[in-house]
């Protein structure tokens, strides 16, 4: 799991917390030196050992050492690079910064794991750019079998937690619609055949007509359920995923003589006018959601969908 806090990484309480650390290992400005402040001389006196015995830590290294008197048990002294403009293999090295802490915590037994925004202050890497490699790199190790269950990206300023959000917001929605898009490779054709000949045989409502969260209790409805308004535009917006929303939607409006329920069966029916609803209220959205609530809702939306968006449907609607 991976989570984003805006907070001070001193105070979180995990297994290890990295320091955004110099070749030295003697501490400095910024978060080394807060980090040394609070975890005492016994964080120093681990650091120089290792320095006797290895001179230092290399850039897009890292070493381990106790965390005194911190609530954490190991701090991860990882050194990242200094920004120079960027062709002086700057992603890389911050890139290793987060692969090696995270091989150190690993060897380590280490499970639950709190990032700072390694180089962002006194070394000056971009910090977009850096939050970008600091949520690949850890999304990627979470790819493979890890022992690591939790990794915090600790921000400490609101420039870099904004980022940080933005950034694993935009990854959950690309995700989320990947799994729509894997799902209606085996199902939609079925699906739009079935609507075309005007009667929903087989099971699919829930990735074919995607509804908003808390609507449904089965694993099925909560796997595919559209998070917030923005998902379900994004929903939209996807080249493939929206286009084929609208035209099985338009393809309702061709069935003549036949209400939702004799179509769709219960609960089906009602499933339809919440996505409809939902896709209705996207902005700028195709008016086909609109058309296909006249024709079978008595252009009525679903009261419970408007509820959970926290739409008052006397305000905003009609
Ligand atoms: N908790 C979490 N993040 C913090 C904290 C904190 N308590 N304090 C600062 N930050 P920096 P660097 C953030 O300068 O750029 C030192 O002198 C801060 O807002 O600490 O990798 C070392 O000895 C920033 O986003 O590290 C090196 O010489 C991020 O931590 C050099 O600075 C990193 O800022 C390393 O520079």
């Amino acid at each position: 799991m991976i989570k984003v806090i805006q907070g001070d990484i001193t105070q979180i309480k995990v297994d290890a917390i990295v320091n955004a650390a110099n070749q030295s290992l003697l501490g400095g400005a910024g978060l080394d030196g807060a980090i040394h402040r609070a975890g005492g001389k016994e964080i120093l006196e681990a650091c120089l050992r290792i320095k006797a015995t290895q001179g230092g830590c290399e850039v897009g290294e890292a070493v381990i050492t106790t965390a005194g008197k911190l609530s954490a048990k190991f701090v991860i002294h990882t050194v990242g690079p200094v920004w120079q403009g960027g062709n002086h293999q700057e992603d890389n090295l911050l890139t290793n910064t987060y692969k090696n802490s995270l091989k150190l915590a690993i060897e380590n037994n280490v499970q639950t794991i709190a990032f700072p925004n390694i180089s962002t202050g006194v070394f000056s890497f971009p910090k977009e750019r850096a939050a970008a490699i600091a949520i690949k790199t850890v999304t990627e190790h979470f790819k493979q079998p890890t022992i690591i269950k939790e990794v915090v990206f600790v921000c400490f300023d609101q420039e870099n937690y904004d980022l940080y959000v933005t950034l694993m917001s935009n990854l959950i929605a690309a995700y989320n619609l990947e799994k729509f898009m894997e799902v209606q490779s085996y199902h939609f054709n079925n699906a739009f055949n079935e609507i075309s000949k005007g009667r929903k045989t087989s099971h699919w409502m829930w990735f074919i007509f995607p509804q908003i969260i808390g609507l449904g209790l089965s694993a099925m409805s909560m796997k595919y359920a559209i998070q917030h308004l923005q998902e379900a535009q994004q929903y939209l917006a996807h080249e493939i995923l929206g286009n084929r929303l609208v035209a099985i939607s338009a393809s309702l409006l061709k069935i003549e003589g036949k209400t939702a329920n004799e179509i769709f069966s219960s609960p089906d029916d009602a499933k339809l006018q919440s996505c409809m609803t939902l896709f209705s209220l996207v902005t700028n959205t195709n008016p086909v959601f609109n058309e296909v609530l006249e024709k079978y809702f008595q252009g009525e939306r679903c009261s419970k969908t408007l509820e959970i968006l926290g739409i008052n449907e006397k305000n905003q609607l009609f």
